[in-house]
């Protein structure tokens, strides 16, 4: 075909030069139809709807990486009333674009090897950390999925220290209680060389397991669930799978905490759920799912040495295939 055409634009150049309204004239119609086909390629690409976040550069590659719907511009989460002139249960139109097998390669291995440096962080630099990251980091948490898209979740940022302070006091005193009574012989010691007896010192201190980081991190973040939802008039409606949604999320959000250099500890606040609750005031229908500290590590952070046993499953323990 290129050829074709230029042996074409060859020949009309020539008789140009010699005739040139004679030399058009065979190819009239073929200009017709060019110009009709650039005409409806142009309107095409005017009329597609406007996604807010533009073709980007990706990926240590600077692949592309575009996923778009039409009702990718509909991102106001203030807004009421339907957001388009479409109805709950219209679907549209997904385009998604496949990446080069060789670049999912790539972003599979430095997306693990990123994820494998991960480690849960008790020691914490009080230095602050960007208000805008941390938030951005929760919006990503907000995007995971949930049981009938009910995003059962609420992300509550505690960053006064008198609060944290209280919180550090309500569960360094029930946590006290889990380890003597609570939890079981094996449980204490299967927790021991991480927070117990065995731990680093700064974590058990005078009979009584210590948290320090709940204080010396800039932020707190409590990962509410939701375990019913309340509407407009404060009747109860239902949510589901609210565990597993939010425990997706929090996995997101420890995700998107570990991308911008962010340390976290995925802690449980066993027994101080419900006085955190009542201490910040926090609707009826929420119960504490977990407790992020989140910060930069201190300079004299330790984390628990691994020894074999303690390890990251090997491969073929981690995956069964059939
Ligand atoms: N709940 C305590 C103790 C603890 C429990 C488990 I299971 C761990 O893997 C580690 C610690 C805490 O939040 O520190």
């Amino acid at each position: 075909v290129a050829r074709m055409g230029s042996e074409i634009f060859a020949s009309v150049l020539e008789k140009l030069s010699t005739d040139p309204q004679q030399a058009l004239q065979p190819y009239s119609a073929l200009l017709v139809a060019f110009s009709g086909v650039l005409a409806l390629t142009i309107a095409t690409f005017l009329t597609r709807p406007s996604t807010s976040s533009p073709r980007r550069k990706d990926g240590a590659n600077g692949a592309p990486f575009t996923w778009r719907q039409i009702d990718d511009d509909v991102k106001d989460t203030k807004q009421v009333g339907p957001p388009s002139d479409h109805d709950e249960g219209f679907h549209v139109p997904f385009e998604a674009e496949r990446l080069a097998s060789a670049d999912m390669e790539e972003r599979s291995l430095s997306f693990y090897e990123l994820m494998n440096m991960r480690r849960s962080l008790r020691f914490f630099s009080n230095d602050p950390i960007p208000d805008k990251v941390l938030e951005t980091c929760l919006l990503t948490a907000g995007t995971a999925p949930s049981g009938a898209h009910k995003q059962p979740w609420t992300f509550c940022i505690v960053r006064d220290i008198t609060l944290r302070k209280k919180i550090r006091e309500l569960v360094e005193k029930e946590e006290k209680i889990n380890y003597d009574r609570r939890m079981r012989k094996t449980w204490v010691d299967d927790v021991s060389t991480l927070t117990g007896k065995g731990a680093d010192a700064r974590l058990y201190k005078d009979g009584a397991p210590k948290k320090p980081y709940l204080t010396d991190a800039p932020a707190l973040v409590l990962v509410m669930k939701q375990s019913y939802g309340l509407d407009s008039e404060g009747k109860r409606t239902d949510n589901y799978y609210v565990q597993e949604s939010c425990g997706i999320a929090t996995g997101m959000l420890i995700a998107a905490l570990q991308n911008v250099g962010l340390a976290t500890l995925t802690s449980t606040p066993m027994g101080a759920g419900s006085a955190i609750c009542e201490m910040l005031k926090r609707p009826k229908n929420e119960k504490v799912f977990l407790l992020l500290p989140i910060g930069f590590p201190a300079k004299d952070a330790t984390v628990p040495y691994r020894t074999k046993r303690t390890l990251r499953k090997a491969e073929a323990d981690l995956i069964a295939t059939y």
